[in-house]
């Protein structure tokens, strides 16, 4: 299990109480599927992705990455239980949806770029670390399913 310190939790929480979960989370999707436009394959009911602006003006993207962000939300919630807080997105994302789990890393990467254009200097070098630990334990806990 990953280790957590009160320092660590509280970088987390209060950077996390400031995030606008409709526009990051929808911006990382948006970039993950212009960034890596093969991910594109799992999202083809959603209409026109034909250019990075399609892409990122998109609802239907602005609205399931809103889905994805909020979820993700409950790894903050709960930092000591993030496996099994997934466990069951894991089974579906691994079963059902076939989504790779490498796209994981990626969505992690997207999400930390969108932090840090939304927060600049606030976004320390110490809060980096900490959200990158965060990303690859839910990457990880999505993952388990494929082990
Ligand atoms: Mg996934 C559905 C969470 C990464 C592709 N994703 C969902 C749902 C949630 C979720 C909560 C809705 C589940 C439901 O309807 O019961 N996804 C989630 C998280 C993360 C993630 C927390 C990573 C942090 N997802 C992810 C990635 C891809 C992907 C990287 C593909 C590149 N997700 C995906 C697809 C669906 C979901 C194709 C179904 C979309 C739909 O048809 O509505």
């Amino acid at each position: 299990m990953v280790h957590w310190t009160a320092e660590e939790k509280q970088a987390v929480t209060s950077l996390w109480s400031k995030v606008n979960v409709e526009e990051c989370g929808g911006e990382a999707l948006g970039r993950l599927l212009v960034v890596y436009p093969w991910t594109q394959r799992f999202f083809s009911s959603f209409g026109n992705l034909s250019s990075p602006n399609a892409v990122m003006n998109n609802p239907k993207v602005r609205a399931h990455g809103k889905k994805v962000l909020t979820s993700f939300g409950n790894a903050v919630k709960d930092m000591d239980h993030i496996k099994q807080t997934f466990a069951d997105l894991s089974e579906l994302h691994c079963d059902k949806l076939h989504v790779d789990p490498e796209n994981f890393k990626l969505l992690g990467h997207m999400l930390l770029v969108v932090l840090a254009l939304h927060f600049g200097k606030e976004f320390t070098p110490a809060c980096q670390a900490t959200w990158q630990k965060l990303v690859n334990a839910v990457a990880h806990a999505l993952a388990l399913r494929y082990h």
